[in-house]
Formats: C-alpha cells, structure tokens, sequence
C-alpha cells in the first residue's frame, strides 16, 4: 500500500505527520516482535523493550517503507525489514551509551539503559537485539525467495559490523581529542551513520528486486542523506536543546569530537548539510513523481530540530 508516497502536503509539517503515522505503524510491529518478558531471563526483554520502543524518529525504518513504496513491496514484507533496521539501530545506541563508549545518561527522553537498569544488562540487551534483526530477516515471512532474504542479511551485517558502524565508532573513538581531517571525519561517519542509513534505503530496493540503475540512484541518494543527517547532529548538538533532542546536548566538545562542526563551524557545516540534501535530491530524478516524499524526507533532515 502507497501510505508514503500518495502522502498529500508539502513542506516538514506534511513530512512529520507522515512519519508520524508510518512510526505508529513501526511500532506495532516492534511490539509483536520484540519478546514478551518471561520466565527468569525476563529482565532482558524488559531492558530490549525500555530501549527499542522509547521515542526515536524511527527515520531509517521510514526510509525502507518509503523506498519498498517505490517498488511496491508488500507492506507486511517491507515492514519486517524496517523494524529490522531499527533494531539493529536501537542496539548501537544501547552500546554507545556505554560508559566504555560515550558514558552518556539521556536518550530519547529517558535515562540510558545501563542507567535505569545496569552495564551488563545494557551489553546483553544490545547484544540481544542485533541478533534479532537477522532472525526477522531470515524468517521466510519476510520474503518468498531465500536468496533475496539471504541478500538483505549480508547487506545488514556488512552496514552494521567492521565496514560498517562498529568500524566506523573505531574510527570515533581513535580520533577523540585529536586533531582529524575532513577526509577521516567523512569516512568515520559514512561507517558509522551512513553505512545503515544506506541499507535502510536500498532494502525496499532489494525486496522489490529493482534494477540496478535504481539501486544505484538509492544508494547515491542514501550515502548524501546520511552525511547531511550526520551533520545536522553534530549541528544539534551544539545548538539544539536537551528537550527537543531527548539526550545531553554539548557534549561533543567536551569528549574531544572530530566532527564536522569542529572542524569546519556552524555556518560552514550548516552549509554542507543544506548542499549534501539537494545533491540527494539530485539522484531522484529517475522516480520522477514518485520519489516526492523521498525529496520531503531530505529537506526534514536539514530542517529537523530533533
Ligand atoms: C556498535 C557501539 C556501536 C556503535 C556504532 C551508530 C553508532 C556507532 C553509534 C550510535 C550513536 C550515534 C550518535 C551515532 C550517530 C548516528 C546518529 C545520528 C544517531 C542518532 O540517530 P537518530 O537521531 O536517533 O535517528 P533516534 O533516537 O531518533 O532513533
């Protein structure tokens, strides 16, 4: 069903409300699929719950919605994958949060899950969730054709593992309190931001089986979203609030961050993200009408204030 692309309005009011209605639908999903706490391991359902459902965007799992739109996927398949992605997502923000990583306390409004329940079941929960992930892929309700469910599970676990975020927070964590160039800053956030932004997309691509020329236009609109995404972040973190982000804000400086703000100032990096989201743009043409809300996702990523 076309819920994204027949989504009438323009502007980042009609792009909210959408996304608004596609995360209810998410979250459905997520429900069903997490498991239910029971038995003595209850407390790591309990954790995987308190994280995965807390407030989040939900902005990768739309992307899938709206690129398997494209393809007409069925909703039910395309759905599968989105809240797949959100969980492999879900887990990297357990993890990042960590006192090991990022020692942060706030996100998505709520204290951090090693916070409200303690480290270990942080790790374990994390741990839990990306597995998870596969494990919706690979069941046959995902998709007919075991080779287009096994092609989603290595796109999966090339974004998520070392050329993909785990590399990618590497790179974050080297780089602390020292000086990066830009060409280490790009390359840490297409790894870690960037790589799961891109199968976000071009998963609709994959189970819609579409030509490679459209695979290729998602892929290019993907690595430019993801960077401009990325920015808009950094940006928010210097200049957004701890009430509209749902987590600590200023904190970059302090740990040292190599990011694009640091290294090029607010302006400049406001500039960037605005230039990266009409390049996205850009690599829509071949959808014509039909990528419009793709083009709306883009301007909400610069415009966004959470
Ligand atoms: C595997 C430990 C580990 C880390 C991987 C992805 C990542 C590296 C860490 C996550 C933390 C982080 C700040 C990543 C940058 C990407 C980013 C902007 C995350 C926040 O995503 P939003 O804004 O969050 O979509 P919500 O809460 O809305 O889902």
């Amino acid at each position: 069903m076309e819920r994204l692309i027949a989504q009438p309005g323009t502007g980042a009011g009609g792009v909210a409300e959408a996304m608004a209605a596609a995360a209810a639908e998410i979250d459905g999903v997520l429900q069903n699929l997490l498991p239910e706490p029971s038995g003595p391991e209850r407390r790591l359902a309990e954790a995987m719950r308190y994280a995965v459902l807390a407030p989040g965007k939900r902005f990768r799992p739309v992307l899938s919605l709206a690129t398997a739109e494209l393809f007409a996927v069925p909703r039910r398949s395309a759905l599968r994958v989105a809240v797949a992605v959100e969980l492999a997502h879900a887990y990297s923000l357990v993890h990042d949060d960590l006192p090991c990583m990022d020692d942060d306390e706030m996100r998505r409004g709520q204290p951090t899950l090693h916070k409200k329940y303690d480290e270990a079941t942080a790790v374990l929960a994390g741990d839990a969730l990306l597995p998870l992930a596969f494990e919706i892929i690979a069941h046959p309700e995902t998709h007919p054709d075991a080779e287009v469910r096994l092609e989603l599970m290595r796109a999966l676990a090339e974004a998520a593992g070392p050329r993909g975020m785990v590399g990618g927070q590497m790179i974050d964590l080297l780089v602390e309190h020292k000086p990066a160039d830009i060409g280490t800053i790009t390359r840490m956030q297409q790894l870690k931001t960037g790589a799961l932004i891109a199968f976000a997309c071009e998963a609709g691509a994959v189970l819609g089986r579409a030509p490679n020329t459209a695979r290729q236009a998602l892929r290019a609109y993907a690595r430019d979203l993801g960077l401009a995404f990325q920015i808009v972040d950094d940006l928010l973190d210097v200049e957004g609030s701890e009430e509209a982000t749902g987590k600590r804000v200023g904190k970059d400086a302090g740990l040292g961050k190599a990011t694009f703000v640091a290294l090029l100032g607010v302006d400049r990096a406001r500039t960037q993200a605005t230039m990266l989201a009409d390049q996205a743009l850009a690599h829509l043409d071949i959808f014509a009408e039909r990528a419009a809300f793709l083009r709306r996702l883009a301007r909400f990523v610069v415009q966004r204030s959470h």
